[in-house]
């Protein structure tokens, strides 16, 4: 029996722990799991920045896992859960990352595509990048209007210094 771990990332904020019922369903290409609650017998899942597996047993392999559905349950008293992100390690070793990043609120289901994790360094990266975009838009207009014969190999400089 092909078997998937998910591995389940809680945020570190306060409140962010649950002790709702937590499901997932994986959705492959091929097919999807079953609905499967996560739960560690003995063991109080989803506390503030833990971050737990769990196996998930399919009769089949899926394919490849485009999207993961997660549902919240209430158990005692509704209880808020920050989900970071998913991991889902495949049958054959390759893992697929799914970001959430966001409070799970009542009972309620999200379904989350397979991306990059965002982390705050990224997005440090990516403002840098798209400030050096802008910066280099501009100069190709101021470029294009003074010199247009010899726009093109500034714009290809431009281009490769950018590179690096
Ligand atoms: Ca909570
Ligand atoms: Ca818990």
């Amino acid at each position: 029996m092909p078997s998937y771990t998910v591995t389940v990332s809680t945020g570190s904020q306060w409140f962010a722990g649950t002790d709702d019922y937590i499901y997932i369903t994986l959705v492959g290409t091929e097919r999807c799991s079953e609905r499967t609650l996560l739960d560690k017998p003995l063991y109080n899942d989803f506390e503030r920045g833990a971050v737990d597996s769990y196996n998930v047993k399919v009769a089949e392999e899926l394919g490849d896992i485009v999207l993961v559905k997660i549902e919240k349950k209430k158990y005692w008293v509704h209880d808020d859960w920050y989900c970071r992100y998913i991991t889902v390690k495949t049958p054959s070793g390759d893992y697929v990352e799914f970001p959430c990043f966001r409070w799970l609120v009542d009972d309620k289901e999200v379904v989350l595509r397979e991306g990059k994790a965002h982390l705050p360094q990224d997005d440090k990266t990516s403002q840098v990048k798209q400030h050096r975009q802008k910066e280099l838009d501009t100069r190709r207009k101021t470029y294009r209007k003074v010199q247009p014969t010899h726009a093109v190999f500034f714009i290809m400089f431009l281009e490769a210094e950018d590179a690096h």
